[in-house]
């Protein structure tokens, strides 16, 4: 199991585009994610340290603090708002409690491709969103992204909802993936990604949803025997600064980690995205069963689900919903 969780072949990392960028002062950025050191995620930090320490002739210095050993997603965001770390870049989902139009982004099977996810993230929903989030301490600069996720467990193989009853499901500290999977018939439990895969190895939970990248970086195919391309919910993963570190850098530093934030978010995508087909090959290969769904299986998902929409509906506002819908 430990080869097969060896990071897999990664696109390398660009060179630098653009010119030194003159300003005052020195700074540090402490950056913290979620994901571990051997995903996508961190492969895009890497690329972003980059730029940022190139282009700022190093009067910037970017550390990198991946595996949540900061704190979780939503610690991270409650540091920046302190003040206490610089940058972090969560999942959309946990924030829904201080941001609730990105609930949008919980929404069962509303991206039906990564094109439409870039089209909303890259246009103007995606700019409002970063403006909404802009605020309590917090400056959003661009988008990179967890991506589609997939439900793994440890009782049996998933093809149909009925294969959910009962399932004890971990999902992220969100209400529109609690109402997924209780519509589902499961019974999910809302936990932080730190305290996951203890939870899987002790049987605390049967099964979790992540994209595959995160379940592949984070060694969930040891403890889980099950995976199912589901597919059922789309997950950005937000660029963050704390307002506090931001108001203090001069205009033209801030410009450049705008900049360096849409470069890293452009080829963090491109880089989990061109894994996939390599990571479920590598997961099946250390013995776990990938099943991947018919249209006609993953319609009875859809279906199910539908309810969900009405829920939450007036929460996000219908009309960005058809906004979505129109893009894809
Ligand atoms: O930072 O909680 C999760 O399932 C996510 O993958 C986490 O947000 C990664």
């Amino acid at each position: 199991a430990l080869q097969a969780n060896a990071a897999p072949e990664m696109p390398p990392i660009p060179d630098v585009q653009g010119d030194v960028v003159q300003a005052d002062g020195d700074f540090k950025i402490k950056f913290s994610i979620g994901t571990t050191q051997s995903g996508a995620q961190y492969r895009g930090l890497e690329y972003f340290e980059k730029i940022v320490e190139q282009r700022s002739d190093g009067h910037i210095q970017v550390e990198l603090f991946p595996g949540a050993q900061l704190g979780d997603d939503l610690q991270a965001v409650s540091a920046l708002q302190s003040g206490t770390l610089e940058m972090t870049a969560p999942s959309t989902s946990p924030l829904v409690s201080m941001f609730p139009k990105f609930a949008l982004f919980d929404l069962p099977f509303l991206f039906p491709t990564p094109d439409v996810a870039d089209q909303v993230l890259d246009g103007d929903i995606g700019q409002q969103m970063l403006d909404e989030a802009s605020t309590n301490g917090l400056v959003a600069i661009g988008w990179a992204e967890n991506g589609y996720r997939q439900l793994t467990n440890s009782r049996q193989e998933v093809t149909a909802p009925e294969d959910l009853e009962g399932l004890k499901v971990r999902t992220m500290q969100n209400p529109i993936h609690l109402d997924i999977w209780r519509t589902l018939g499961a019974n999910p439990t809302p936990m932080s990604f730190a305290e996951l895969f203890t939870a899987l190895e002790q049987g605390v939970v049967d099964g979790q949803e992540n994209p595959w990248i995160t379940i592949q970086s984070s060694r969930f195919n040891e403890v889980q025997d099950y995976a199912t391309e589901t597919n059922h919910v789309y997950t950005p993963f937000i660029t963050l600064v704390s307002e506090r570190f931001w108001s203090r850098l001069p205009a033209e530093y801030q410009q450049l980690l705008r900049d360096a934030a849409q470069q890293m978010g452009e080829y963090e995508r491109h880089v989990g995205r061109s894994m996939n087909d390599q990571i479920k090959q590598d997961l099946a290969d250390s013995g776990m069963q990938i099943t991947e769904l018919t249209p006609e299986q993953v319609k009875a998902f859809q279906d199910k689900v539908a309810p969900v929409y009405d829920n939450w509906r007036d929460q996000i506002g219908g009309e960005l919903i058809d906004q979505v819908r129109a893009a894809s």
